[in-house]
Formats: C-alpha cells, sequence, structure tokens
C-alpha cells in the first residue's frame, strides 16, 4: 500500500513508566530565525497523532498480519480475561459470481485466532478498573497523549464523564480518551456499500482518514461483505473501530426490518464483539410512543438506525427491543469492554425540525440508560444531532449535559443550515465547532458529499480537516493547555517569512505549498518576504518588520519611536504651515 509522511516531520514515542507505554506523536522539525545578529533555532512541536505505524518510516506495515497488538500484555495481566472457541467464522457469501470479484473479498488470513471475553463473573471496562482506584496502560497512556495526570484520567473515566473506548479484542488500537475535559475528537464515517469497493479500497479509507486526524472511524458497512471487510479493518487500525449492528442485523433479516428478532440483534453483537468492535452506536431511544411526535416534521425520521427501528415498533406494535434488553446488551458488552453510543433515532435531520418534541423525548430516555449502563461499568457516550440552527446548539449541549449526567456528548454536526448541498462539511463545521466549545466531546464529521452521494478518498480528507478545525477551535476556546502552541508556532514561522515551516505546521501541508507554489513556485520565494496575495510593497507583515527595525535602528522601543514619529510628523505640520490643508 501507498505510505504517506509528512514533511519535516520524526514519529517520537515518549515512554511511559513501563517501557512497553510507547506514547506516538508527531515531532515537526523547524528552520532557525535568521535575523541581523544570526540564528536563533526554534523547538521542534510535539503534535497530537492518530495516524499509528503507517506514517513511522522504521514500521512494517502488512495488511495480511494486522498491526501489533501493543495492549495484549496490558489484557492479560489484569487476570479477568479469558480465550474461548467463539463464534463460528460465516461462510463467506460475498454476493459475486467471478472468482475475481471473490477475491477482492478474501477473509482476512489470521481471522481464526480465539478471541477473548471477560471470565464468568468478571466486568472488564476501563471504567470498572476506574472505579476500583486502578489506574491501567490505557490510562497512563492517555494521559501522556493529552498532557494530563493519570490520576485525572482516572477519575474522569470512573465519572463516566469520559470514556476510553478499548475492545478487548481489538489490542491493535492506541488507547485515546472521549470526554468534555479533554483535545475534542473527532470521528469519520467509512465503508458502505460493498458494491463499489474492495476490503484494500475500505482499509485504505481506514488509514487515509486516521492518517488526516481521524480519532475514531465507524465501519458503516452494508451488504454481504460486511464481516471480512470489517475484520481487515480492525486488524490494521489505530484507532477505535465504532459500528452500528442494526445495519448488519437487518442484513440477516434479508433486508426486512419487521424480521428483526432480539436473537438475530443479540448474536450480531456477539460476533462484533468477537471481532473487536470498540464501540456500537444503539438506538435503544426511539420508543414506540416517541414516534407519532414525528409525524409533523419536515423530514421524518432520519437516521438509518431510527427508521428500522420505527417500522420494527410500528410492525409489531412493541416497544423497541434494543431498549426492553437494554440490559442483556449491557451484560454482553462489560465482557468485552465496547462503549455504548447511545443512538439518536430521532434527531432533527432539518433547520425546521431542531431541538422538537420527538428529539428532546428521545434524550430524556437515553438519560435513563445511561444510568442503567453505569450500573454494569459499560462506558457510555450519548449521540446528539443533526440539523441545528446556531441560536439553538447550546441548549442541546445543556440539556444533555443535564439529562444524561455529563457523559460526553458526540454529534454529527450539527448543520447550521440546510441551503448548502456539496458544502456541507462547512455548513456542520461551523455547527461542530460551536458544540465543541460548550462541552461536546466527540464530532462525528460530514463530508461534502452528504445527501447527495457516497464519498471518495478526497471528500473523506476534506471532511477530515474540516473537522479537525471545528475540533481544534473549540480547544482553542474551552482554553485547553497547550492547545495554542501549534498556532502560535505558525503565526511566528508566518510572520518570520519561513515558508516551509509555515506549511509544514500547517493541517494539510501539500495544499499550503501547493497554494503558494501557484504564483510564487520559484526556490527564493520560500523566504521571500512577501507572497503573491499582496505583493512586495503592500506586505503588512513587512511593513511591520521594517518599523521594528527602524526602531531597533535607532535604539528606541516601539512606543518610544511612535512619540519620536509623531513628534517629526508635528513638525514637518509646522513647518509647512496650513499649506497642507490648501
Ligand atoms: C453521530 C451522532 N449522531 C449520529 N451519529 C452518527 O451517524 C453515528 O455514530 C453513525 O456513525 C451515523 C449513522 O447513524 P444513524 O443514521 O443510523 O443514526
Ligand atoms: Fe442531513
Amino acid at each position: 500500500m501507498e505510505r504517506y509522511f509528512f514533511p519535516n516531520s520524526r514519529k517520537v514515542y515518549v515512554t511511559g513508566s513501563r517501557p512497553d507505554i510507547q506514547v506516538p506523536m508527531r515531532e515537526i522539525h523547524l528552520s532557525p530565525t535568521t535575523n541581523p545578529q544570526g540564528e536563533t533555532p526554534n523547538e521542534p512541536l510535539r503534535i497530537y497523532d492518530t495516524s499509528g505505524p503507517y506514517t513511522d518510516p522504521d514500521a512494517t506495515i502488512n495488511l495480511e498480519q494486522g498491526l501489533p497488538k501493543l495492549r495484549q500484555q496490558w489484557i492479560w495481566e489484569r487476570g479477568d480475561v479469558e480465550e474461548y472457541e467463539g463464534r463460528e467464522v460465516q461462510p463467506i457469501d460475498n454476493g459475486f459470481h467471478s472468482a475475481e470479484k471473490a477475491e477482492l473479498f478474501r477473509a482476512f488470513p489470521k481471522a481464526n485466532t480465539r478471541p477473548l471475553r471477560a471470565k464468568p463473573g468478571k466486568c472488564v471496562t476501563q471504567m470498572h478498573y476506574a472505579r476500583q482506584g486502578i489506574i491501567t496502560p490505557e490510562m497512563e497512556f492517555i494521559a501522556i497523549r493529552e498532557h494530563v495526570s493519570p490520576e485525572f484520567v482516572r477519575q474522569e473515566v470512573a465519572s463516566g464523564r469520559a470514556i476510553i473506548p478499548s475492545n478487548i479484542n481489538h489490542p491493535e488500537a492506541e488507547p485515546m480518551i472521549i470526554g468534555k475535559n479533554f483535545h475534542v475528537k473527532i470521528n469519520a464515517n467509512i465503508g458502505n456499500s460493498a458494491v463499489t469497493s474492495s476490503v484494500e479500497q475500505e482499509v485504505e479509507k481506514m488509514t487515509w482518514a486516521t492518517l488526516w486526524g481521524a480519532d475514531t472511524i465507524m465501519d458503516l458497512s452494508t451488504g454481504k461483505n460486511i464481516h471480512n471487510t470489517r475484520e481487515w479493518i480492525i486488524r490494521n487500525s489505530p484507532v477505535p473501530v465504532g459500528t452500528v449492528p442494526i445495519y448488519q442485523a437487518l442484513e440477516k433479516a434479508g433486508g426486512d426490518p419487521t424480521k428483526l428478532t432480539w436473537e438475530m440483534y443479540r448474536d450480531t453483537l456477539i460476533e462484533q464483539a468477537e471481532q473487536g468492535v470498540d464501540y456500537f452506536t444503539i438506538h435503544a431511544g426511539v420508543l414506540l410512543r416517541y414516534i407519532p411526535l414525528t409525524a409533523n416534521r419536515m423530514t421524518g425520521i432520519v437516521s438509518r438506525g431510527g427508521s428500522i427501528l420505527a417500522a420494527w415498533c410500528l410492525a409489531h406494535h412493541q416497544e423497541n427491543f434494543l431498549y426492553t434488553h437494554f440490559r442483556d446488551i449491557c451484560e454482553i458488552l462489560r465482557s468485552y469492554d465496547i462503549s455504548v453510543s447511545l443512538g439518536d433515532g430521532l434527531r432533527p435531520g432539518s433547520i425546521y425540525d431542531a431541538n422538537d418534541e420527538a428529539q428532546m423525548a428521545e434524550l430524556e430516555t437515553l438519560g435513563e440508560l445511561t444510568k442503567i449502563a453505569w450500573e454494569y461499568d459499560v462506558q457510555v457516550m450519548i449521540e446528539g444531532p443533526g440539523h441545528v440552527p446556531m441560536h439553538k446548539i447550546k441548549e442541546n449541549v445543556d440539556i444533555q449535559q443535564n439529562i444524561c449526567q455529563e457523559s460526553p456528548f458526540y454529534t454529527l454536526g450539527p448543520l447550521t443550515t440546510d441551503i448548502a448541498p456539496g458544502y456541507d462539511h462547512i455548513t456542520s463545521a461551523i455547527g461542530a465547532a460551536m458544540i465543541g466549545w460548550y462541552g461536546t466531546a466527540m464530532l462525528c464529521y460530514v463530508t461534502p458529499k452528504e445527501h447527495l452521494g457516497l464519498p471518495n478518498k478526497d471528500d473523506v480528507k476534506e471532511g477530515v480537516i474540516a473537522y479537525k478545525i471545528a475540533a481544534h477551535a473549540a480547544d482553542l476556546a474551552k482554553g485547553h493547555p497547550g492547545a495554542q502552541k501549534r498556532d502560535d508556532a505558525l503565526s511566528k514561522a508566518r510572520f518570520e517569512f519561513r515558508w516551509r515551516d509555515q506549511f509544514n505546521l500547517s493541517l494539510d501541508p501539500v495544499r499550503a505549498q501547493a497554494y503558494h507554489d501557484e504564483t510564487l513556485p520559484a526556490e527564493p520565494a520560500k523566504t521571500a518576504h512577501f507572497c503573491s496575495m499582496c505583493g512586495p510593497k503592500f506586505c503588512s507583515m513587512r511593513i511591520t518588520q521594517d518599523i521594528r527595525e527602524y526602531a531597533e535602528k535607532n535604539g528606541l522601543s516601539l512606543t518610544e519611536a511612535a512619540e519620536v514619529g509623531l513628534k517629526e510628523k508635528a513638525e514637518e505640520f509646522r513647518e509647512k504651515g496650513s499649506s497642507l490643508y490648501q
């Protein structure tokens, strides 16, 4: 596979209290500042890095092997897990008749390794350990990543304010945390209809999304090859993987929601649990009595999962089986440490429907389910909208935080207007930045293809970058310690005309340089004290530097220089008399 490396960057690992805690970071190297006195070096900058071993030139990547199982030892050490037979791996029904296509969807070579689960009567969730006062290696890893103390991480997880999605069957993932007192995270959805892509392409979408900064990915594949595609993705993913299990259950029901059963769903949960899915979106708050509340909406039910469950509830005139079986679900989740992301099946799908009764009714139920999950030490986050105009965003967070007792909020955008199909990464990044600032812990990206079609590679990148901007803007506004370092380093490089450093410190160095080179491709332009935007005469930064140099040459501070300047001007005026005004 093709690998990408960021310019002037080096992968570094910070070692924790034990040698197998190796926290990855990207170190960006900068050129020195030059001035008449000589050169002053600029410290390299270390940034949070989600890209995994793919950006480490020393790491060998073999997709057939999967990534190294960095958490394996930690999981075994706790003494709470056992290996077991697991489910029989399903026969591969790839739905294709040609051998060539079948090869594209072949099973992962190591799919038959035995899965882990909690020993009888044990709970293996990070929340469980946190509540017992235990700081796990995962927590310490995160503390180093987030520049906080391990004890702080433990407290946040114990209280339910933060979650560490970390299935014991996904030991390849680098631990990360989702909670309002940590960096705002972003999720990228990948995987879709299996007809249009192969497993290699799906794996590549995952590595591509994490390269640009996705903190988690969700595999939303539908179609007949879900199991295999997911196996390839999980084995090679350095970030937690989420899914919406009702999608696969629906495949098992032949695509007919009314044929779904609890047993089908439960088996799907276990199948995915054994593969290592780190969090499940579960639409357990779509209650039968809430469905009529959507009748007068502009856009009805827009959640895929929500609509499937509404169809089932109405057809059987029974309560949502995810709700009635929620305790059974928690029993499963706690034996693998899968976090639950309580789905917003009734989220508004238009500005018109924002913050309506159906949405708020479901949220009440999600609050109730949060408490139940916590009884089982299951880690929980809450999904939120959707489409919401700016003035109605804040109350979403306030109400969620209140009803769901500060459990992490995870929102889709929200889109702040409906009028820009083709640009919904922008309409939604505006909402995402705001909602992140108000306390949302993770932002689910939206690509430019939203409402229009399946995102391609470029769309995935556009979406991830738009959301990186939103998340980082939120971190700054929240005063997250250290968040501003990168801004300051970039601004300084910009002011000092260290063009290459400006590119390299940016979220997309390739684009930054390409845009610069479009008009000034020559090498000397990389140190020139202007760019083609204002030209040499009108560069404000250059003029500012001239002012500073003028002051320095005359041995003055800027304030003194301003005073001297004023005096000179005043004298000039006096000499010329009133002639200036005639
Ligand atoms: C996030 C917040 N609200 C919804 N999401 C995401 O939307 C969810 O995590 C999943 O990735 C995607 C599709 O959800 P529905 O349409 O099945 O609800
Ligand atoms: Fe939408």
